[in-house]
């Protein structure tokens, strides 16, 4: 039986981009439910069964009768059940780098994440950042310096080969277009690497054809 896979707008969803890229990834089989988030329907819909181990959250992934939520989870699952070195460098220092940093964006950069919601649909002018937003750019563009100076040599991702990381990160790279945040010439092209990668090609065309707008995702919103 085919995976299946639950998600939210592919305009807004940040965590759904991530379980998408995940199961792209892995290459297996999956069909896709795109469930709207914050729609009339959505208190009744996060309550369905579909949803109740991830408590209304996407993604969530069903393998059969089995559940796998949190993004992370998602990748690691699909790890096990694929082989790793889909998913993550096979040196060990470079794993090491890959699952630490991958697990610092599961975790952290809340101001970037509250203050430049995912819109795949605009792209703003640029604006002043607040410094809590500064410093997490900053903190992510060094991660990013050091993936791919110490073991991006064979590819044009962090690790070389398009993977865990890269998939972590890919909302990242879609804020900083969205809302003109200025990089560093290797930040920038990085970026452009994973805009340019078959599965963000897809997810985009996918966001391109929603027509949903949620007003409190908007830059201009005024609640
Ligand atoms: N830590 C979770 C985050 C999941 C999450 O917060 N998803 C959001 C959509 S991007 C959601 O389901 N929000 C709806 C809600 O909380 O009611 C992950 O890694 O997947």
């Amino acid at each position: 039986m085919a995976l299946r896979l639950f998600i939210g707008n592919k305009v807004y969803s940040s965590w759904s981009l991530r379980g998408w890229l995940a199961v792209r990834q892995s290459g297996l089989p999956f069909e896709e439910t795109v469930a709207p988030l914050y729609d009339d329907s959505w208190d009744a819909r996060r309550e369905a069964a579909e949803f109740a181990p991830s408590n209304g959250k996407v993604p969530i992934l069903w393998d059969g009768d089995v559940p796998v939520w949190e993004s992370l989870a998602i990748i690691d699952y699909l790890a096990d059940k694929v082989g790793a070195d889909r998913f993550w460098p096979a040196d060990p220092a470079a794993r090491a780098l890959a699952r630490s940093m991958a697990s610092e964006m599961h975790a952290g950069y809340q101001a970037l994440r509250q203050q430049h919601t995912m819109n795949m649909r605009h792209v703003y002018p640029p604006e002043p950042l607040t410094p809590e937003v500064a410093e997490n750019v900053d903190r992510i563009v060094a991660l990013w310096d050091q993936a791919r100076t110490r073991f991006g040599q064979g590819g044009d991702y962090l690790f070389g080969a398009f993977g865990a990381a890269d998939i972590m990160f890919a909302p990242v790279v879609t804020r900083f277009r969205t809302y003109s945040i200025p990089l560093p010439p290797a930040a920038a092209a990085y970026c452009d690497a994973v805009r340019a990668h078959p599965f963000m090609v897809e997810w985009t065309a996918g966001a391109d054809a929603e027509s949903w707008v949620i007003e409190r995702f908007e830059r201009n919103a005024s609640v």
